[in-house]
């Protein structure tokens, strides 16, 4: 899919009629600060279209984007596992997450679950995981910031990171670096057009 605009919708933080209007959805999950807003811009080849952050924990309800129109959505959920937030907030956060995926009704296209690449898998990546799984949604994982690994670590991070997810499609990327290409062959993957 060609992206030929994008603009912010809406945020929400509970049912809303935008998530059963036939629009189809691709959600963007991931530990806060891996890059999920990053991601999004990079794709949409906007710099400021998602706000970013060097403070993490910064989105705390879920954004829709429209993508050329109302072709599709882009839905930037906020981070979970922000070490500073108090455990009611981060709590609230997972809550959300958790009823976006299984009660909100959305039967999402794809979710495409973001890491950090030198990170790896964190546990409540493998919950989400798990959840997926169990509602059946199609799921790709983004082994984002792959710019801070050399080759050799790459490697051994893609392949460890695909056996803890029940051998997933791990695509590495890096919102920071990657070229027209990388971002197009990432596109067709999130759309199956690969
Ligand atoms: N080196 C590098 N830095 C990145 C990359 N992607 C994002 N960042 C940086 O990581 C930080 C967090 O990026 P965001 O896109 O705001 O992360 P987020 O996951 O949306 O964070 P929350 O909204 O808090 O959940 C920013 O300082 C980005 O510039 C990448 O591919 N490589
Ligand atoms: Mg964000």
């Amino acid at each position: 899919m060609k992206i030929a605009s994008a603009e912010f919708l809406k945020g929400i933080i509970g049912t809303d009629v935008i998530l059963t209007d036939g629009v189809p959805e691709i959600a963007f999950v991931g530990r806060s600060n891996v890059g999920k807003s990053s991601v999004i811009n990079s794709l949409v080849n906007r710099k400021d279209l998602v706000k970013t952050s060097n403070r993490p924990g910064k989105t705390t309800e879920i954004n829709f984007f429209g993508i050329n129109g109302k072709k599709c959505y882009f839905v930037d959920l906020p981070g979970y596992g922000y070490a500073k937030r108090s455990p009611k907030e981060k709590e609230s956060i997972e809550k959300l997450i958790l009823w976006y995926l299984m009660y909100s009704g959305v039967t999402p296209l794809k979710v495409v679950i973001i890491l950090d690449s030198k990170a790896g898998l964190t546990d409540f990546d493998a919950e989400m995981i798990r959840v997926l799984r169990e509602q059946g949604h199609p799921y790709l994982i983004v082994a984002n910031k792959v710019d801070k690994l050399n080759q050799k670590e790459l490697s051994a991070q893609t392949r460890a990171i695909k056996e803890a997810a029940h051998e997933a499609v791990v695509h590495p990327y890096s919102a920071t670096t990657a070229t027209l290409k990388e971002r197009d062959a990432l596109l067709r993957v999130i759309f199956d057009e690969a």
